[in-house]
């Protein structure tokens, strides 16, 4: 029996209060509205940016369903909609894509002014939720909520992508590949033949290396406080790894030293300022460009001396990459199926949804790259 036009009644995941765990409830998910979008989740990543919403160093409001990394099946559509039809796969788009507003027609950039990630509102474009518990709203997160077995989200932020495509592998192309990937190949621009360095070994900055090697880096030093992330680092392509802890010296000095005055692009890939400007420091004053990536705690701020960035340096980040979200996704996928890149290496764990807590967990202990929960 079709559910089209009906409130959908399934589990979710809900946060309701700051570091505490999620609890599965039930709750209701109503039909898409015009030029919106009902998903049947089938896998979602977990990524660390869920996990700063839940410690509330990104701010969103409560009650809220996390999870920005998943794909799916259209389940239905509303009024208007015309780039997707059920039974479509799909991958949410935590950066939406409107094609209408100055940064989509920009060129170069991709922070479309529809996105819900500067101040979250936690609501769809139309400024409401789809979704309730017990008749009380709870809140959508950066347009997406994946981690509920249903979801709605607006059509500027969801692409069809190959029918063919393994949901539960390329989920990842919704946040950690692309971001990373993308940091390295179009937000830094690598250049082949150049020196690299990433700070933070997770599933992002395990991508920002493989966007080196693809771009053609000839050194990529990989930066990581636990040394259990080696091993993989250099699996998809790192030339070296070091801890900070091993050094008595700050880890910049360390890494100018190794490379001829600094390197040419570096990559915090952690979210933490102290690492933003030992990432900044790391790359060489004249022709270094520094790439942000982690997300910093909500409200804090860097003071720096100008001199750096006068001598030369150049200082950027991006959201997802810097990849036009839409346009760019399905083209992932078919590069992912034209085994391009792999993503198996940031798999590291496979659970069934309802153990979302048990993720978080080894994210949190540094035991996993990326657990994947399955519907
Ligand atoms: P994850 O937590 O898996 O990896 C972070 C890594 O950093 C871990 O291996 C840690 O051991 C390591 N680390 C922690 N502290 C230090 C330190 N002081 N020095 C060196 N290494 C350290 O995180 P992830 O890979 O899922 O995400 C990384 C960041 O990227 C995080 O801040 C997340 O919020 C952000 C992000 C950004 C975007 C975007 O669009 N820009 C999208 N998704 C996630
Ligand atoms: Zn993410
Ligand atoms: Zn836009």
């Amino acid at each position: 029996m079709s559910t089209a036009g009906k409130v959908i009644k399934c589990k979710a995941a809900v946060l309701r209060q700051l570091n505490k765990p999620f609890s599965i409830e039930e709750v209701e998910v109503a039909p898409p509205k015009a030029h919106e979008v009902r998903i049947k989740m089938v896998a979602t990543g977990i990524c660390r940016s869920d996990d700063h919403a839940v410690t509330g160093s990104i701010v969103v409001p409560l009650p809220v369903i996390l999870g920005h990394e998943a794909a799916g099946i259209v389940e239905s559509i509303g009024e208007g909609v015309t780039t997707v039809k059920p039974g479509d796969k799909v991958i949410p788009l935590f950066t939406p894509q409107c094609g209408k507003c100055r940064i989509c027609k920009h060129p170069e950039s991709n922070f479309c002014l529809t996105n819900d990630l500067g101040k979250p509102q936690g609501m769809l474009l139309d400024g409401t939720s789809r979704f309730t518990c017990k008749g009380k709203p709870i809140h959508h997160f950066i347009g997406t909520s994946t981690f509920s077995q249903y979801t709605v989200v607006d059509e500027i932020a969801v692409a069809k992508i190959d029918a063919a495509a393994p949901l539960e592998k390329v989920c990842l192309i919704g946040c950690g590949f692309s971001t990373g990937y993308g940091s390295a190949v179009k937000v830094a621009k690598v250049t082949p033949g150049s020196t690299c360095a990433v700070f933070g070994l997770g599933g992002v900055g395990l991508s920002v290396i493989m966007g080196c090697k693809a771009a053609g880096a000839s050194r990529i030093i990989a930066v990581d406080i636990n040394k259990d992330k080696f091993p993989k680092a250099k699996e998809v392509g790192a030339t070296e790894c070091i801890n900070p802890q091993d050094y008595k010296k700050p880890i910049q000095e360390v890494i100018q030293e190794i490379s001829d005055g600094g390197v040419d692009f570096s990559f915090e890939v952690i979210g933490r300022l102290d690492t933003m400007v030992a990432s900044l420091l790391s790359c060489h004053g004249a022709c270094g460009t520094s790439v942000i990536v982690g997300v910093p705690p909500d409200s804090q701020s860097l003071t720096v001396n100008p001199m750096l960035l006068l001598s030369g340096r150049t200082w950027k980040g991006a959201i997802f990459g810097g990849f036009k979200s839409k346009d760019s996704v399905p083209k992932l996928v078919d590069d992912f199926m034209a085994k391009k890149f792999s993503l198996d290496p940031l798999i590291t764990n496979v659970l069934p949804f309802e153990k979302i807590n048990e993720g978080f967990d080894l994210l949190r202990s540094g035991k996993s790259i990326r657990t994947i929960l399955t519907f």
